[in-house]
Formats: structure tokens, C-alpha cells, sequence
């Protein structure tokens, strides 16, 4: 993935308003679909007057968070995404990150302990031997990378749902961090959070989840796109302060719906 903005001082004006015309165009911002609103008519709903660069930035962000808010606004907590039979698994499933395959980080399972903190009663960290006896569950879902491909794979662990209340999470809290052992971070939505289809995986095809696919858990949405699926999670906390991650903060979707 690229970043959205640019990370240099001048940015390309141009690139920028292709990036909000490809925005508008996906499906999932249908409610803005090209045909209802121009890119002048947003602009003065954003009260953005898209004279200067910083304006366009501005204007790209208010954009994206206008698109949480009805993202947010539509989702419906008990849709379910659509599940896949074993024979429709692809394979070999593919592997992404903002990395080289070489740069997967090892976590050591024997040392790990999962850290727990923000709005929960109990902070106590978790061994990965007491996450494997949480209530188990599995499913075969569709993965959906922003990058343009889609795989199906099979994923196994607990409903994220009951980590949650395990752990004494205040589910009126607005959002649930994560930290990985990479530099990756991501954040979602208490409804999403407590979907009965996310997970915290441990397995991936009935096998301990490789360090490729996110050893030793990655959180699976499949009511998300990829890039919100957290991989080699280290800590996991509960907040009502906007969290961001490690794309968003560089100009994609935060609510990242699929
Ligand atoms: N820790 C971490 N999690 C991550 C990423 C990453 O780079 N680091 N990449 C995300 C993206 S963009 C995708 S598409 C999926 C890829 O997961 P896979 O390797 O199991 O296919 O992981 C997501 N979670
Ligand atoms: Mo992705």
C-alpha cells in the first residue's frame, strides 16, 4: 500500500484529487456516489475551499472521516459476512505486509504475554497457554486487501467478544486499540469489536498461525478490509481516544468496511 498523502511538503495536487475521485467511486462510499455530490459540491459541505495544498489535505481528511461517521452509521451488527467451505480455501493463501515475507518478526511464544490495558477491570497479561483455553470457534471467510486481491482462508481462535468480557472491557467505550510486534497498529469500532464474526485467531487452517499470517494471534474481521486485521498482536486496549493506525494515519479509511 501507499500512503495516501504525501509525506513530502509539496503535495501533488492532482494525485490527491484522484485519490478522493477513487474514494467516491468505491462501493462502499456509494452514499457519495459521483452521481449525487461533485467534488465542488463536498468541498463546500467540508468548508474546504481547496485553494491551497494544505486546503486539499484538509479536505481529504474531513472526507475520510465523513466517511466513517455513514460507514459507522450503516453498519449493522448482525449482518453476517459470508462464509466459504473448506474446498474453496485459496491456497497457497498469499502473505502481505507493509514488509518483505524475510522481515516477519519471530515472537516467542514460551516468553509472550499479552497486554491488556485502558478502559478494562482486569489488566493482567495473558499467556498464551490461558488464551488457548478461551471458548473456540472457526471460520472460512473471504480476506479483501485494498491492493486489489481477495483470498479465502480458514481461521481459528476465540470470539473476540468474550476476550472482551473476560477481561472486563467497558463495551460503551468508542474504540479497541492494537499494537503489534511490527511497527503496525491499527484501531476499530466497539460494534465491530463485539460482531459475533471477529475473532482472535490462533490457528490459520487447523494449524498454529504461522509467523507469516501473524503469529502468535491476528484479529480477524471478515466485515473489514485486510489492512484493519491486526497481525502479531502484543497489547490490546480499550479507549474513548481516537487510537488511528498505521495506514490510516497515512491517509486511508479509518472504518475500513469491506
Ligand atoms: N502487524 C501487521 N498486521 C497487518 C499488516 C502488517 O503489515 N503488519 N498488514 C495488513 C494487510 S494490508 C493485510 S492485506 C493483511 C495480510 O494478512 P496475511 O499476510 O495473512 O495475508 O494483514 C494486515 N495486518
Ligand atoms: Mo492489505
Amino acid at each position: 500500500m501507499k500512503p495516501i498523502k504525501s509525506t513530502s511538503t509539496e503535495i501533488d495536487r492532482e494525485s490527491l484529487l484522484i485519490d478522493v475521485r477513487h474514494e467516491l467511486e468505491m462501493p462502499s462510499r456509494r452514499l457519495f456516489g459521483k452521481h449525487i455530490l461533485t467534488l465542488g459540491g463536498l468541498a463546500m459541505l467540508s468548508g474546504c475551499s481547496l485553494s491551497d495544498d494544505k486546503s486539499v489535505e484538509t479536505f481529504l481528511t474531513r472526507i475520510s472521516r465523513i466517511n466513517d461517521h455513514v460507514q459507522q452509521w450503516l453498519f449493522d451488527p448482525n449482518r453476517l459476512a459470508p462464509t466459504y467451505t473448506e474446498a474453496q480455501i485459496t491456497r497457497p493463501f498469499p502473505f502481505n505486509a507493509f514488509y518483505d515475507i524475510d522481515d516477519v518478526p519471530e515472537v516467542n511464544g514460551r516468553d509472550f504475554r499479552l497486554k491488556v490495558g485502558g478502559l478494562v477491570q482486569n489488566k493482567q497479561a495473558w499467556s498464551l497457554a490461558d488464551l488457548y483455553r478461551l471458548p473456540s470457534a472457526e471460520q472460512i471467510t473471504r480476506h479483501i486487501c485494498v491492493e486489489g486481491w481477495s483470498a479465502i482462508g480458514r481461521w481459528g481462535g476465540t470470539p473476540f467478544s468474550e476476550f472482551l468480557r473476560r477481561v472486563g472491557a467497558d463495551t460503551s467505550a468508542k474504540y479497541v486499540g492494537f499494537k503489534c510486534a511490527d511497527d503496525y497498529y491499527e484501531s476499530i469500532d466497539m460494534p465491530t469489536a463485539l460482531h459475533s464474526q471477529t475473532l482472535l485467531t490462533f490457528t490459520y487452517d487447523g494449524q498454529q498461525l504461522p509467523p507469516r499470517y501473524g503469529y502468535p494471534m491476528k484479529l480477524r474481521m471478515p466485515t473489514k478490509l485486510g489492512y484493519k486485521n491486526p497481525k502479531h498482536i502484543m497489547e490490546i486496549f480499550v479507549t474513548n481516544t481516537f487510537p488511528g493506525g498505521y495506514w490510516v494515519d497515512q491517509g486511508y479509511n479509518w472504518f475500513g468496511g469491506s
